[in-house]
């Protein structure tokens, strides 16, 4: 199963006590305050990691918890300080807390996610020219305590985009060896599959996505869990089932043009192209040219179910990739 968002528990380390001791000397009866610091308690880190893939994982774990920090001893002695505990995630993960981005992983990096406690202060810290013996010590401070969402965003360079049904499934299937779900009807695809494409001497990552519906952006269908998978990918095909006519067409693409313009401005930013699918169906055959007239980008026409087509999309994406 293929697990891209998960929550997990984490628990920082408490700071460990600081103690109330008195010197004890032979010849000294009245030795000053020694009593040391409490350590520090472990940090809760995470880690981006190039060769961790999924957020599977964390099926197995959710909880985590990191070493309270040592007491202080007699003699100044500081406590030694708690462990922390490290998790590594995949690049392309984003931790939330409470719906507040704590970090994007994007690149090999390490970040303290909860603090743990600092040591309390042991007596020696409280002396003073008024009380030169004090009674009184610090308890360590409380380890930071989180739950955080972690979501695993696919990393591709190609998005398929499209209404259900429209064949991004097939299509993705013509391209690749990756084999999702096909059925007419609507929905067939629930979560982002990835085809591995190769092209002359070029090779890319395509993302097909559930299929998204007027009012995707807002919540609607499977609201956003689709687009933020082609968040990342750097080309979108926008996939049209052409079979309807001139204004479906037109309809559709302005469906998809707002659900990703009101999902985020940068999915707008990205390079795209339209694919009119399933010519097979359709008699007019330069009905790409009509629409060419209306979308400000490239246009292509195929049948992903008889392989029309096919190579020229690709063509484009490897061009655009020069
Ligand atoms: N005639 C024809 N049918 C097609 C073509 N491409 C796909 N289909 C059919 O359209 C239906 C939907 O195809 P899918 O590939 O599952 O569509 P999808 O866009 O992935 O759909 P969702 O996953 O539900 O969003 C299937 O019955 C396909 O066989 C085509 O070029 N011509
Ligand atoms: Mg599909």
């Amino acid at each position: 199963m293929f697990i891209d968002r998960t929550r997990i528990y984490v628990e920082a380390g408490d700071g460990g006590d600081g103690i109330v001791s008195f010197r004890r000397e032979r010849f000294m009866p009245k030795g000053g305050p020694d009593g040391g610091n409490g350590g520090k308690g472990g940090d809760i880190i995470i880690c981006g990691r190039k060769n961790v893939n999924t957020l599977y994982h964390f099926k197995f774990k959710r909880f985590f918890k990191a070493k309270k920090g040592g007491n202080g001893g007699s003699n100044n002695k500081t406590g030694a300080n708690g462990r922390d505990v490290v998790i590594d995630v995949p690049l392309g993960t984003v931790v939330k807390e409470g719906g507040r981005l704590l970090h994007d992983f994007t690149e090999e990096e390490c970040v303290v996610v909860a603090r743990g406690g600092r040591g309390g202060r042991g007596n020696a810290a409280f002396k003073s020219a008024t009380n030169r013996a004090p009674r009184i010590s610090e308890k360590g401070e409380e380890g930071e305590k989180k739950e955080l969402s972690l979501e695993l965003k696919l990393i591709a360079d190609v998005g398929l985009v499209g209404l259900p049904n429209a064949g991004k499934s097939t299509f993705l299937s013509v391209i690749s060896r990756a084999r999702p779900n096909i059925a007419p009807y609507p929905f067939t695809t629930l979560s982002p599959y990835l085809g591995y494409v190769r092209y002359k001497e070029d090779d890319f990552i395509v993302a097909d996505i559930p299929g998204i519906i007027e009012g995707a952006s807002k919540g609607k269908g499977l609201g956003l869990e689709f687009l933020r998978h082609v968040e990342r990918t750097t080309f979108l095909l926008l996939i049209i089932d052409a079979s309807d006519g001139f204004e479906e067409i037109k309809k559709t693409y302005d469906i998809l043009i707002t659900e990703m313009k009101n999902y985020s401005e940068g999915l707008l930013q990205k390079r795209r192209c339209v694919v009119l699918n399933k010519m097979d169906l359709v008699e007019e055959k330069d009905i790409g040219d009509r629409v060419k007239k209306e979308v400000q980008c490239d246009v292509f026409s195929i049948s992903a179910l008889k392989k029309w087509g096919i190579e020229r999309v690709l063509e484009w994406i490897y061009n655009q990739r020069r």
